[in-house]
């Protein structure tokens, strides 16, 4: 087996991508690294200095991958599979990577940003951050509730990459301001994702950290 991915079982990000490997049953190593740790951080700065994760190697070819879309579009096109997470034709892909870009930084990032904020100290808190951090995911999921309507996956009636994005951020983006009573197409389409075998695996999985989560 030629895949290892340096992940964590709670992170957003890390989430999209297994999401991506359950989805095709792809084989791999799970590493998973605890940054609250300071050795283990260390270590994993030295792998990828960055220090955020997923990232992927692939010892096959010695090669690293980082980068969450990166890793995903590196497997459809090496391991690919029966979900095809990239669409072959151009303009297919172009769509289905807006929607994996939307999700991720339009979600996902100020998501997090709320998410991060609450594991500070009182005294470094940032309400303006958080405050303009709510306003885009608002934003954000006004345009999911717009683009949902009669659409069952996030590019149409093909599960892909972009669906990878939202599940995690669409799970999390609820758990901090929940939507179910305001967005009646993204919770219908939450729905969908959190039904799906891949991610309902993931979130199985993530279980046992869920106490690592600030409330
Ligand atoms: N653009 C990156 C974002 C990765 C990211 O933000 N990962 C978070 C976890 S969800 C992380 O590693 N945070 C640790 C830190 O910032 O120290 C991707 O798509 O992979």
């Amino acid at each position: 087996m030629s895949l290892r991915l340096y992940f964590h079982p709670l992170s957003s990000f890390c989430q999209k991508v297994l999401v991506a490997l359950y989805e095709n049953d792809t084989p791999f190593v799970p590493q998973i690294v605890n940054l609250m740790d300071p050795d283990e951080a260390t270590a994993f700065r030295k792998i990828w200095p960055i220090g955020r994760f997923p990232v992927l190697r692939d010892e096959a070819v010695d090669r690293l991958v980082p980068e969450s879309t990166i890793i995903i579009e590196y497997l459809a096109q090496r391991y690919p599979g029966s979900t095809p997470l990239l669409p072959p034709e151009p303009d297919a892909a172009l769509r289905t990577r807006l929607q994996d870009r939307f999700y991720d930084l339009y979600l996902n990032v100020p998501m997090q940003r709320i998410v991060l904020d609450r594991l500070r100290p009182a005294h470094q808190r940032d309400p303006q951050g958080v405050d303009e951090a709510k306003a885009l995911l608002r934003t954000a999921l006004d345009m999911v509730e717009r683009d949902m309507t009669g659409r069952a996956w996030a590019t149409g009636d093909h599960f892909s990459m972009a669906d990878c994005a939202a599940a995690p951020a669409m799970y999390y983006a609820n758990l901090v301001s929940p939507f179910g009573k305001t967005h009646a197409n993204a919770a219908a389409y939450l729905a969908r994702l959190a039904a799906r075998s891949s991610f309902a695996r993931v979130l199985k999985e993530a279980e046992p950290y869920r106490a690592m989560l600030p409330q």
